[in-house]
């Protein structure tokens, strides 16, 4: 017991080593001031078992080893030798020279190597080996930050991992795989150089020992029985990244420089999948999924397709990891198996701390709904960001700071240093098993050209481009160290290094010239255009009755909170009463129900989602007495297809992103992500411009993910009002998304039934909704039983009119229509029709149409809308109404004028406002 804590002391107390010094001083004087613990700790210090000399030694000599050590592994990351080229200025940096702890050779040599660690002290005869060896791990190629970790078990396992590793050696035969690695990742970017010269690759040269890195990491996912890999990267060295370990054939990557057919090369064999949309992307944001056999496992590797913007995929990557853990096809929650899948996420020495949503994602990591049991980030850090060094791309040490707050382990590597960029890998994996917790590997190298190839890097960068362009490659190097260690002759390296280039012209033989790829039309595909049919849907009166009642089956031993009790109750009387009403929540739950029992599982997401924004959902329950909660959606009968839910995190992005990614790996599932205010959901803009309404354009990168953004003006001020309506409107085009705003309940649980049923097929698509606030519980948008039980969405909603009476149209959509209808409600007058424009995109034409002609008499078409003449629908459909508005038929818009901000700010103003749009819109 005493030695056990002995052996861990400098370590258990990592930083705290200043007070431990002083505990020891009030243990001097009085040995009952300390703790237990403490005496233990003290006496053992003072006893034989650490050798007799530790007892007579100076204490302050003592003292001076503890700090030492501490240091060392503290800051030895800061004097490691970890940049193959121009090293950084680091200044004020703790002196770990012994000397400067009051301490000598010959007082080191006095005292026993058990007091620098327990683990060397069978291997060095006294402190001062063993420090020496301590101070060279700690300040090698490779280098640790961990001792900032607050849990003890962590960092003690870090520190006994980290010390105890045999030294970094490969056998031969792995030291020659790793240089043929090496000799076709250099291979692969000179031939391309030399052929293709001036078209943009963005060579991996300088982080080279990325790609053997994740050939080894393949190795031990094999190992560890994890067959699905997830990877995440930019545009720096993905193609070497693609064909080295996806294994896209040399031919295919060649066309693509040659702008001929890549497909004609895709593998026979069905083992490498290639998606490309019908708009095409450059080939450095394309992505593929490879399924390998060659490691005792059958592996399936995915590069996610990835938009210029940087970083932004990772969460993508995150999501779609999770989605691949989990098992969705049972009642309840899905399962989630951390070994199913893992993450690998590359990013840049620039972006990683410059772009906030690497911080939103790292967040992510230990949650709930998000976690995936640890991910691993990879920096290949190139020391440069375009044209931009070091000083001016971060106010921190390093490029991987941002995750020390995370509580993340980071582990330092020289990317020249290929075997120790392997044991950095090792180390990760072995950790992310170990805690489930995320990991950063900072793989420090240089950027051997410029930004892209056409740069001349000098002109920006005098003083690093100096350096590296005396720099010789790695296949060189590694080459070289392989003849010294005579592994290899000469002739054996030039042999393996000029090998790749011919490997490489023979696969570019392969390819005719006049064979080319371009494609002007750009056409839709036909299940694209296609889109979703409103067929009629038969759900049947006992079906969504015992979903009814099944929703509050509440455990004997679980109690509802008497207030929303009462509140839930209401949801009985529909069943009960036909004149009772169906609201809008109310609809939901019994949607999430009947989609659950076709096979669909849902994943909901948001801030505040399990009981709503709006306090109107409470699709979790919170025992008031115990906390036990309980999901009263797990009780439905018939159901084999989870529900999950998840209040996120405050990030509007990362989630955004993560269940987009969710979405596109596990296409059967309806995963909805809830805005707390759609307002907010421009924070995850990104992701709607270059993922949601483009992904299956550019990549052939379906998702059918289905936002939630509460819209509406009702007088909160310009934040709380807008989901930017008018954004979603912009991004639609060739069929896309569906783009809507509602004003009925049942037509809310006939859109997410039409959502959920086309899945996974290739007419999936996004649903863009805009979702009521005060509507919730507006009378005018419940609506009784039967309008669930049999029909469909209707796109449109026409209410009965008189034909002969009926002068004017007006249109409008979501709270405007409902204020509409609650106005002429009070003052009836059947000249005057309203409709409810409930999907605005595809835009209903047709059934429009219809209706104009069917008017005989009609004097004029008004669009009315709530927002802004600038925002809104406004815009997006004038020219569609203006195309079926009937010749001697006016056309007005009827609203605000064009405003800079989404609405007042003041709420008296608004009512007068939106009250002069009523009367204006009605009048006659
Ligand atoms: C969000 C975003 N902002 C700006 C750019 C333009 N850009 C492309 S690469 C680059 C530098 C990236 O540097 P780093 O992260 O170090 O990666 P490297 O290219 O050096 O591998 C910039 C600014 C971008 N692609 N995405």
């Amino acid at each position: 017991m005493q030695e056990k804590e002995l052996e861990n002391a400098p370590l258990r107390f990592g930083t705290n080593l200043g007070m431990i010094l002083e505990l020891h001083d009030m243990y001097q004087e009085d040995p009952d001031s300390v703790s237990e613990e403490m005496r233990t700790l003290f006496e053992s210090i003072g006893s034989d078992r650490s050798g007799a000399a530790v007892s007579n030694m100076d204490q302050d000599k003592v003292k001076g080893l503890l700090r030492l050590l501490d240091n060392i592994r503290l800051f030895g990351h800061l004097k490691s030798d970890i940049y193959p080229v121009y090293r950084p200025d680091v200044k004020n940096i703790p002196s770990l020279d012994f000397e400067d702890y009051g301490l000598s050779e010959d007082d080191l040599k006095q005292m026993p190597a058990s007091l620098v660690s327990s683990h060397l002290e069978d291997h060095y005869d006294n402190a001062y080996e063993a420090m020496t060896q301590l101070y060279e791990l700690y300040t090698g190629p490779l280098a640790y930050e961990y001792m900032h970790i607050n849990d003890t078990e962590e960092r003690q396992w870090l520190k006994e991992t980290i010390e105890q590793q045999s030294p970094v050696s490969l056998s031969d035969d792995e030291k020659k795989h790793l240089f043929k690695t090496l000799a076709k990742v250099e291979g692969f970017e000179k031939y391309l150089h030399k052929n293709f010269v001036g078209a943009k690759r963005f060579s991996i040269e300088g982080v080279d020992s990325l790609v053997p890195m994740l050939d080894h990491l393949l190795d031990m996912l094999a190992d560890e029985g994890i067959p699905n890999l997830q990877i995440g990267m930019a545009h720096r060295g993905r193609l070497n990244v693609l064909t080295h370990i996806l294994e896209k054939p040399y031919e295919m990557m060649i066309s693509e420089f040659m702008h001929t057919d890549p497909m004609k090369f895709l593998p026979e064999d069905g083992s490498l999948e290639i998606t490309q949309g019908w708009a095409r992307d450059v080939k450095y944001h394309l992505g593929g999924a490879k399924t390998r056999n060659d490691k005792g496992l059958e592996q399936r590797i995915s590069l996610a397709n990835n938009p210029s913007h940087l970083e932004v995929v990772g969460p993508v990557v995150l999501g779609k990891t999770r989605a691949q853990q989990e098992s969705t096809d049972h009642t309840g929650l899905p399962e989630q198996d951390y070994n199913q899948a893992i993450a690998a996420i590359i990013h840049g020495d620039a972006a990683f701390p410059g772009q906030g949503i690497v911080y939103e994602s790292l967040n992510l990591g230990k949650l709930d709904g998000y976690t995936t049991g640890g991910s691993l980030h990879i920096i290949a850090n190139n020391r440069i960001g375009f044209t931009t060094e070091e000083t001016d791309a971060r106010s921190t040490v390093y490029a991987s700071d941002a995750a020390l707050g995370f509580d993340l382990p980071v582990l330092h590597v020289n990317s020249d240093k290929p075997e120790h960029v392997l044991r950095s890998i090792e180390i990760a994996l072995k950790y992310r098993q170990k805690f489930n917790k995320d990991i950063v590997i900072d793989l420090v190298g240089y950027r051997r050209y410029g930004h892209n190839e056409m740069d001349e890097p000098t002109t920006t960068n005098p003083m690093l481009y100096k350096e590296i362009k005396e720099r010789a490659t790695i296949d060189e190097l590694y080459g070289s160290e392989l003849v010294e260690q005579e592994i290899i002759t000469e002739d054996e390296k030039k042999q393996v290094i000029q090998g790749v280039l011919d490997e490489m012209r023979e696969a570019h033989d392969k390819i005719d010239k006049s064979d080319t790829n371009v494609d002007s039309e750009l056409n839709t595909p036909e299940a694209v255009l296609k889109g979703h049919e409103n067929t009629v849907d038969e759900i049947g009166y006992d079906r969504l009755k015992d979903i009814n009642e099944t929703l509050f089956n509440y455990p004997e031993d679980f109690t509802v909170f008497k207030k929303l009790s009462n509140v839930l109750d209401r949801r009985k009387k529909p069943f009960e009463d036909e004149n009772a009403l169906v609201d809008w929540a109310h609809a939901e739950a019994l949607a999430f129900a009947t989609i659950n029992q076709d096979g669909t599982p849902i994943r909901l997401t948001g801030q505040d989602s399990e009981r709503g924004t709006f306090a109107q959902r409470h699709v979790v329950l919170h025992d008031p007495d115990t906390g036990k909660e309980f999901i009263p959606l797990h009780e439905i009968h018939d159901v084999n297809a989870t529900f999950d839910v998840h209040n996120s995190p405050l990030s509007e992005a990362a989630v955004v992103g993560f269940d987009y990614g969710y979405n596109v790996e596990n296409k059967a599932a309806l995963a909805i992500w809830e805005a707390q205010y759609g307002d907010f959901s421009n924070m995850a803009q990104v992701f709607f411009d270059n993922f949601l309404s483009a992904g299956n354009a550019k990549w052939g990168e379906q998702s059918g993910m289905t936002l939630f953004l509460p819209h509406g003006s009702e007088g909160q001020g310009a934040e709380h009002s807008s989901a930017r309506l008018e954004r979603y409107l912009q991004l639609a085009a060739e069929n896309n998304m569906t783009v809507a705003n509602l004003s009925s309940s049942s037509n809310y649980f006939h859109l997410l039934r039409r959502q959920a049923k086309y899945l996974g097929t290739k007419s999936m698509k996004p649903l863009v909704l805009m979702t009521p606030k005060s509507l919730l519980r507006n009378q005018l948008v419940s609506e009784p039983v039967n309008a669930f039980l049999e029909g469909s969405f209707r796109e449109v909603i026409i209410p009965e009119y008189k034909k002969t009476k009926v002068r004017k149209v007006l249109i409008a959509s979501g709270k405007m229509a409902v204020d509409l209808m609650n106005a002429q409600k009070e003052n009836p007058d059947d000249s005057i029709l309203i409709i409810r424009l409930e999907q605005i995109y595809p835009f209903p034409s047709e059934d429009i149409q219809n209706l104009l002609s069917d008017i005989k008499n009609l004097e004029e078409v008004r669009f009315v809308q709530e927002e802004p003449k600038n925002q809104g629908a406004y815009h997006f459909v004038l020219p569609h109404l203006l195309e079926i508005v009937p010749e001697k038929t006016e056309f007005n818009y009827v609203g605000r004028i064009r405003r800079a901000s989404t609405a007042e700010g003041d709420g008296e103003s608004y009512k007068i406002i939106q009250q002069n749009i009523i009367d204006d819109a009605l009048k006659s």
